[in-house]
């Protein structure tokens, strides 16, 4: 018996059940955001209409509703990632604005010239283009640990030639955008952590996805978003351990994240009310701790088998009508994202014609250029999956594929 029925999630989302160019709407784009089920809608619906007030501060106790509906959420988020203490975990926008603060308020007052950053050729430009700033602001140089020429995997057998006694920083993603491989990022943290180097894991694709746990990774920082775990977009997480958020400057001065203000200086607030500078966006943040719980109840390990399913018959299928497809070939290395090319369709030509008939996959370079360029490619083709896909929406890919080779051979 399967442990998760797709037919079942997807009576959860509303969206699923409306068409595109009048056809069923077959989307195989969660990788860019995943879609949003009814329970998360609902309780942030319920939260505007039952619990809205700002949040650490009111007095009355509507306030304490909105406070403790914004906390909870926090808790969610922090059980999510085995975090032990919910006040590690910062409300952020997301990944994005996570890893920037890691960069302006430890990266800037810990790294220096001369200093190395290492990143790895699959980084999505969010864990890439901070490090590069950072290094023309310092005079730190970027290093990049490369892939195999075979299977697109982390050269991990290079990292004693990558990590040097200058190693100040490592940025690396636990799962890629791209190739959907799960990365052996602890090799890296025990690499950098023996140099003195700190460690900054960027999961975006892999909390959706993957179950881990920050300490086994033994991460100093790591970076999630909401909008690609079944939760609203602007919301996002960065945990970091609490002895680094606490020895770090703020990264937004304002209200909220300060304890006590004279004209011409201030002390912080305790940590994380510190990163918290303003207004946060609170429905967000409760609509988040409300998606955790509904893949919780869904259960992890349910949504990874059923995405080692559809990634293996999608990767048989596309191989069979002769695509090539990016990274390893066994889906259980890398479950929910299949990046291919058909030799004779343009990616981009291949998007627009399979949107005809209803299918949302994504085409272009996936805000990874270093990458695209190891793979001698100026693009790729992405289809990708989450808990409500089905087989038969690979299938409806697949068709639909077959139509966009006919206009071109
Ligand atoms: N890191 C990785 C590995 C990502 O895949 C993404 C977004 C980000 C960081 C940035 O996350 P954000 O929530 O701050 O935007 N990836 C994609 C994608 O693959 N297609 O659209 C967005």
């Amino acid at each position: 018996m399967p442990r998760l029925d797709p037919e079942v999630v997807r009576k959860d989302f509303p969206i699923l059940h409306t068409e595109a160019h009048g056809k069923p709407l077959v989307y195989l784009d969660s990788a860019a955001t995943s879609q949003k089920p009814r329970q998360v809608i609902d309780r942030m619906v319920r939260f505007y209409e039952e619990e809205n007030a700002n949040v650490h501060r009111g007095i009355y106790e509507l306030g304490e509703k909105a406070t403790a509906a914004y906390e909870g959420a926090r808790e969610a988020c922090a059980r999510w990632i085995g975090a032990r203490d919910a006040s590690s975990i910062v409300f952020t926008r997301g990944t994005t604005e996570s890893i920037n603060l890691v960069r302006y308020s430890w990266a800037r007052a810990n790294v220096r010239e001369g200093d190395e950053i290492l990143v790895t050729e699959t980084e999505h430009h969010s864990n890439l283009i901070p490090w590069q700033l950072l290094a023309q602001e310092t005079g730190a140089t970027l290093r990049a640990l490369p892939i195999s020429p075979d299977d697109h995997t982390w050269r991990v057998d290079l990292l004693g030639e990558y990590v040097t006694d200058r190693t100040k920083l490592a940025a690396v993603q636990l799962k890629s955008n791209v190739l959907g491989t799960v990365n052996p990022v602890r090799a890296i943290s025990d690499a950098v952590h023996a140099v003195g180097g700190r460690v900054v894991i960027d999961a975006a694709q892999a909390a959706p996805h993957v179950a881990f746990d920050v300490n086994d990774l033994d991460a100093d920082f790591l970076a999630y978003s909401s909008h690609k775990m079944c939760g609203p977009t602007g919301a996002g997480v960065l945990y970091g351990r609490k002895d680094l958020l606490h020895e770090m400057p703020p990264f937004h001065g304002g209200g909220e994240m300060i304890r006590e203000v004279w004209i011409d200086r201030a002390t912080w607030a305790e940590v994380p009310h510190k990163f918290e500078a303003g207004t946060p966006n609170v429905a967000q943040a409760v609509g988040m701790g409300a998606a955790v719980e509904y893949l919780e109840g869904i259960g992890l390990d349910a949504i990874h088998d059923h995405e080692v399913e559809l990634t293996a018959y999608a990767i048989e299928r596309l191989l069979a009508i002769g695509a090539t497809v990016y990274g390893p070939h066994d889906a259980a290395a890398r479950p929910g994202v299949v990046s291919f090319n058909l030799p004779e369709v343009h990616p981009h030509d291949m998007a627009t014609i399979v949107d005809q008939e209803g299918v949302c996959i994504r085409a272009g370079h996936h805000c990874a250029q270093p990458l695209m360029r190891t793979l001698g490619v100026p693009a790729t083709a992405r289809a990708s999956f989450y808990l409500y896909n089905t087989k038969a929406e690979v299938d409806s890919l697949m068709e639909a594929l077959d139509k966009a080779k006919g206009w071109f051979i």
